[in-house]
């Protein structure tokens, strides 16, 4: 068990071939994007934000040749085991699964995989993907059968983006296996780079694992969201009550916010329901998520509570936009809530303007990166992503700034108090 292949290359693959490499193997890495190829055989990393240690690691292992690149799926073919870790999106109009990805690289696979191989997917998977999508199709294309002529295991990932190459350290794996054969072999491959507990359990058992872990982070958010909400009625600060409820053991309500982001809290929960059999008794996955979704549409709803408030015409009016990515402190945008925040703000006619201290840009909006050009003669400042850079900002700095003195909170980054003694008008979620 010498040469592996991980196919895909992105926060899941490239961090998973590199600790392979380091630990010995001959890994080759596979994707269809020649332009990511490239960049990882001259050992830059084809990733945002900021990943400790994994740009080193890269260039170590590209540098002793035991991490290989290639877009040749055709050369997974003497590969001992082989690692597949696409994206697996939803068809967000449907909340479906969206396997074209997934089917691509396992029709690639299927065509070239040898005997004996060990086929792993680490992509998170709907329930039941693997016996009744998976396998048949490896089955169908590759003319083995599972069991025999190949072996199979679901270990879905774990990643963080911020945390890449320490959750692969010291996560705990599930390890979804089709057999005792495929356990073994994938417990013996998974202990030479994971130091936490492997786990082994069946494949439909791992895939509800991992979508129920992040739709538990889910519901947990979309209940802090509904508390939030109430606070707001009864002018109540959510925050207060959360760091009192928190105080009763066994507890750990989480934080009330503008909405919830990311590339697999906002989609695991559809992944799960889909993959049930009793969908219409599921009622607080579907729930969890519409609370979460419509939170964006609150923070704009407060917006136009602060304008009638000002006497003000929200249309012509100038919105600084603060914080684009979907978590604090990184540059990542994928199902930002700050996407819905910026269009519904479009659609009221404000000028918008937009910050990020790590994102660029964002379509044909300009993204700025120097808050005082972005505040100066706005007429409301809005803060969505709990950026470091805003906590620190002076309030009496920024009311000479602003045209309007309007500020509002999406991530309790100011006290309301504070705030409506500097002459702001002030709105928060969950205050
Ligand atoms: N959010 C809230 N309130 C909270 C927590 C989060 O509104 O109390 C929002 C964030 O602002 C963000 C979104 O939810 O928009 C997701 O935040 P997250 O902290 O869950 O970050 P993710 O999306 O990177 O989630 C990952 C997940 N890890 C894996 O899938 C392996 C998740 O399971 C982890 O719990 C999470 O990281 C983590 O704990 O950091």
């Amino acid at each position: 068990m010498e040469r592996l292949a991980v196919v895909g290359l992105g926060y899941v693959g490239i961090p998973l071939a590199c600790k392979f490499a380091d630990a010995g193997f001959d890994v080759l890495g596979i994707d269809i994007a020649l332009g990511k190829v490239k960049k990882i055989r001259r050992a830059e990393l084809p990733l945002t934000g900021n990943e400790p240690g994994l740009r080193e690691l890269l260039q170590k292992v590209v540098r002793t040749g035991k991490l290989k690149v290639t877009t040749q799926i055709s050369k997974c073919k003497d590969s001992d085991a082989i690692f597949i870790c696409v994206e697996t999106p939803l068809q967000l109009k449907q909340k479906v699964p969206n396997y074209t990805a997934l089917r691509a690289a396992l029709e690639d696979v299927g065509k070239y995989m040898r005997y004996g191989v060990m086929i792993i997917v680490e992509s998170t998977l709907a329930p039941r993907t693997s016996n009744e999508i998976i396998i048949p199709l490896l089955e169908k294309i590759s003319r083995k059968k599972v069991g025999k002529d190949f072996y199979f295991a679901h270990c879905p990932e774990r990643v963080m983006s911020g945390k890449l190459l320490e959750n692969i350290e010291n996560c705990n794996r599930v390890i979804g296996a089709y057999d005792k054969k495929s356990a073994k072999i994938a417990l013996n491959l998974y202990k030479k780079i994971v130091k936490g507990n492997l786990d082994v359990t069946d494949c439909t058992t791992a895939e509800i694992v991992k979508t129920v872990e992040n739709t538990y982070r889910d519901i947990q958010i979309a209940f802090a969201n509904e508390v939030g909400l109430i606070c707001e009625s009864l002018g109540v600060n959510a925050y207060k009550v959360r760091e009192l409820v928190n105080k009763c053991p066994y507890r750990d309500l989480h934080i009330p916010g503008a909405g919830v982001g990311g590339h697999c809290i906002p989609k695991d929960p559809w992944l799960l329901y889909y993959g049930s059999k009793n969908k219409k008794n599921l009622k607080i996955i579907p729930s969890a998520r519409a609370i979460n979704d419509f939170m964006p549409y609150h923070l704009v709803n407060l917006v136009k509570n602060a304008f009638s408030e000002r006497g003000l015409a929200t249309k012509n009016s100038t919105v600084a936009v603060m914080g684009l990515s979907y978590l604090e402190n990184a540059g990542d945008i994928r199902n930002s809530p700050a996407i819905p925040v910026i269009n519904e703000l479009h659609k009221l006619g404000m000028k918008i303007r937009i910050h990020d201290p790590y994102i660029k840009n964002y379509g044909n909006y300009k993204v700025f990166e120097n808050i005082n050009k972005v505040v100066e003669n706005a007429d409301c400042v809005i803060f969505v992503t709990a950026h470091r850079e805003y906590k620190k900002l002076n309030l009496e700095w920024l009311k000479n700034k602003i045209r309007t003195p309007i500020i509002i909170d999406g991530r309790n980054v100011f006290e309301k108090e504070v705030c409506e003694k500097k002459g702001y008008i002030y709105r928060g979620i969950g205050k």
